[in-house]
């Protein structure tokens, strides 16, 4: 069905794309309404978001839904690290056709994602998966880009983790669509449960949702179903709520955003010449000229 080679080479590529070159990659099909669905799952290390992903793919891949995982995580650039749960073994994803999983460094990246995300993405739609799943760390700036790259995102946390809630900038809570307990096994479920259940109560970053709190085990693989389930509704709330030329813009607009910032870093790095001779308005000039 899908060609790993080739994905795997244009990822490659796409990644270490310049900023020239990105815009000659995304300048072609320009009007491609693609409709894969993007699910952005985020949270601290080790509260097992690649545990959940890895069941809930396996739960929702199939011959007619063909999915992705793209894994951004800092610690395991590339060669795998914890790709995959401990518990969870590679070769349940790796060997089932219906599913691509890739990892991807997330060092040089200005916004704690990786550079090139939408570009990534479009790749991943035009090679017609019909889900794409982004795994990323949870770390301040990551939950704001994530956001703007998705249409379902979903915050983790595990049991024992109730101060870090109370401490959480609620902004962090509150920009999920879906609420996971994971380690549902552990002591402390129930409290961290209705924790989550009062927040999702106040509602979510999209106006008339309320996030769903779903609590599961990826350990022991019970839950899924009901994760799965939420992200449906998820979907076809957003479907009769939101406007898609109004997402669309949102994430040109994301996107635009970090490549000029990428552009200027690169100007600023050769700007070091004129630096020591010109005056502030005259570099910022020379720079906005040579964008
Ligand atoms: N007890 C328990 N451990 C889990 C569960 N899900 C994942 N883990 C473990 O938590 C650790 C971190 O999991 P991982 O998926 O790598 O977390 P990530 O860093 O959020 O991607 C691993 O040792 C998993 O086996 C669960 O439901 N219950
Ligand atoms: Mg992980």
């Amino acid at each position: 069905m899908m060609n790993r080679r080739a994905i795997a080479q244009g990822l490659t590529k796409t990644l270490n794309a310049s900023v020239d070159e990105v815009l000659e990659l995304v300048s072609t099909n320009q009007n491609s309404s693609s409709s894969a669905l993007k699910i952005g799952i985020t949270g601290a290390p080790g509260v097992g978001k690649s545990s959940m992903i890895a069941r809930l793919a396996t739960y929702r891949a199939n011959r007619e839904n063909p999915l992705s995982i793209l894994a951004i995580d800092p610690s395991s650039p590339l060669s795998g690290g914890s790709l995959l749960g401990d518990r969870i073994r590679m070769g349940d994803l790796v060997d089932n056709p219906d599913i691509y999983i890739r990892s991807l460094p997330s060092r040089s990246s200005n916004d704690g994602l990786c550079n090139n995300i939408p570009a990534l993405i479009k790749l991943l739609e035009e090679a017609e998966f019909s889900e794409i799943i982004l795994e990323t760390v949870g770390v301040g700036q990551a939950e704001y880009a994530i956001r703007n790259q998705v249409d379902i995102v979903i915050l983790v946390m595990q049991p024992g983790s109730g101060d870090t809630i109370q401490s959480m900038k609620a902004g962090v809570v509150e920009m999920a669509d879906i609420l996971v307990v994971n380690k549902d096994d552990m002591a402390g479920a129930d409290i961290i449960y209705a924790e989550l259940g009062e927040i999702a109560a106040r509602g979510g970053r999209l106006e008339g949702w309320y996030p769903k709190v779903v609590r599961m085990c990826a350990r022991d693989n019970k839950g899924i179903d009901k994760l799965s389930l939420a992200i449906d509704e998820a979907v076809e709330w957003q479907a009769k709520n939101r406007d898609p030329e109004k997402i669309n813009a949102q994430r040109k607009r994301y996107q635009l955003q970090s490549l000029l910032e990428r552009r200027i870093d690169e100007l600023l790095n050769e700007a070091d010449e004129y630096l020591l001779s010109d005056t502030v308005s005259e570099c910022y000039l020379h720079i906005a000229e040579s964008i």
